[in-house]
């Protein structure tokens, strides 16, 4: 027990989060919620080493069985620098981190929040609007053109995708998603993946991975599910990118970064309210789209409740012999994907992506038609998707 004045903690905890089980729910989440800020302000200033290094400890945090109460409890527990335990110590002692509230605070957080917040603008683009001087939306309006077509929607539909998605909302695109696949390939499948896999009430977009039991047939599919959904109205954006796993010269490619080759859509769907849907509560009722165009024109959008709200919608396709592996890759969360493939490649010499597996040592690949299979094979204790919550 951790109460009792031992040195060592009673149970040890393991140093990657793949190795460890990460529930949704845990006893830290003022400390990690500091820690995790701070992740965001490195990524925002472009330092990805100190953000990662934030994010493991925060990770560790979300694996306590209690919460912490004083630097001691931390004692023998991994990925803590010298840094996190700085500000965990002040939250302890003053309830606060000045560092964390200044950085909530700073002109540059606060921009990079707001601009990052847009679908379609990562990093660089918000670093290179700040520097320019822009600071908010309305900025970013009155300095005019040059948005490509993924912003212009992100800035369309801002205030719906930057409103939590819950699961109710889920499981109506699930609906759409699946009736839209049966129509155009009988036999496929559908699986919700993302946040929701893991268990999550709210999410920031839904994700669902395609495949079909006879390879092959999924070739070609994305082309036909979009044209079903644009047909019927429901897409209000999308951007489809083909398979470029395929064909590549030298057959399968070993994975290098982590953005992987399926054939994927990147969407915005138009999701009609309806009472299942909403529940009782209609959040939304009275927001308006930034709708392009007159004042009298957004004012008129702004009066009237829309009786739909956009979504953001992640659609991949998958050979069936690469499921579990994009089972796996689609799940996340992030810090998780991030810390199998570090424990793949520093521990086991192997290359992990959402395709494959491959062992450097055996010249290689390892084929998987389940996660358990690939944890197996990675030397790895199973751990299921409401457990890989770092
Ligand atoms: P997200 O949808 O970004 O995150 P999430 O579902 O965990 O949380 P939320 O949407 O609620 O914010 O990513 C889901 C997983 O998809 C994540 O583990 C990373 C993976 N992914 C890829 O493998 N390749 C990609 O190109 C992208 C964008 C995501
Ligand atoms: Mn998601
Ligand atoms: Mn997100
Ligand atoms: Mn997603």
């Amino acid at each position: 027990d951790l109460q009792s004045n031992t040195d060592s903690p009673t149970f040890a905890i393991e140093s990657y989060a793949c190795q460890r089980r990460t529930p949704l729910k845990h006893h830290n989440a003022s400390l990690t919620e500091a820690l995790e800020l701070l992740a965001q302000n490195a990524e925002f200033t472009d330092n990805e080493g100190r953000s990662v290094a934030f994010r493991r400890a925060a990770a560790v945090l979300k694996t306590l069985p209690r919460a912490v109460r004083r630097l001691d409890d931390l004692k023998g527990l991994p990925c803590l620098g010298e840094h996190s335990l700085r500000v965990i110590k002040e939250i302890l002692e003053d309830g606060v981190s000045s560092e964390v509230e200044s950085t909530r605070q700073s002109e540059q957080y606060k921009a990079m929040k707001v601009l990052t917040g847009i679908f379609g603008v990562g990093t660089k683009t918000a670093e290179r609007w700040f520097r320019e001087g822009i600071r908010s939306l309305a900025d970013l309006k009155t300095r005019g053109g040059r948005l490509n077509r993924e912003q212009q929607a992100g800035l369309d539909y801002y205030d719906d995708l930057n409103r939590p998605v819950s699961k109710a909302e889920a499981h109506a695109i699930g609906q759409i998603v699946g009736e839209a696949v049966r129509a155009v390939l009988p036999g496929a499948e559908i699986t919700l993946t993302g946040g929701f896999r893991r268990g999550k009430e709210v999410g920031h977009d839904v994700d669902f991975l395609i495949t079909h039991p006879e390879e092959g047939k999924e070739e070609g599919l994305m082309p036909k599910i979009v044209s079903w959904l644009e047909t019927k109205g429901l897409l209000l954006y999308q951007k489809t990118t083909r398979n470029s796993y395929l064909e590549s010269k030298d057959g399968p490619v070993r994975p290098s970064h982590n953005m992987d080759r399926f054939e994927r859509c990147f969407s915005i769907f138009k999701l009609k309210r309806t009472p299942e849907v909403c529940g009782t509560s209609n959040q939304s009722a009275g927001q308006n789209d930034v709708t392009e165009g007159s004042d009298v024109r957004q004012q008129e959008v702004q009066s009237e409740p829309s009786d739909w709200r956009a979504v953001r919608v992640d659609l991949v396709v998958s050979p069936y012999s690469q499921f579990a592996f994009a089972l796996l890759g689609w799940t996340g969360s992030k810090l998780f994907e991030r810390e199998l493939r570090r424990w793949a490649g520093q521990e086991k010499s192997m290359s992990l992506s959402s395709h494959v597996l491959y062992d450097r040592a055996q010249n290689r690949y390892l084929r998987a038609s389940s996660e358990e299979e690939i944890f197996a094979l990675l030397g790895l204790e199973y751990i299921p998707p409401s457990q890989r919550n770092a």
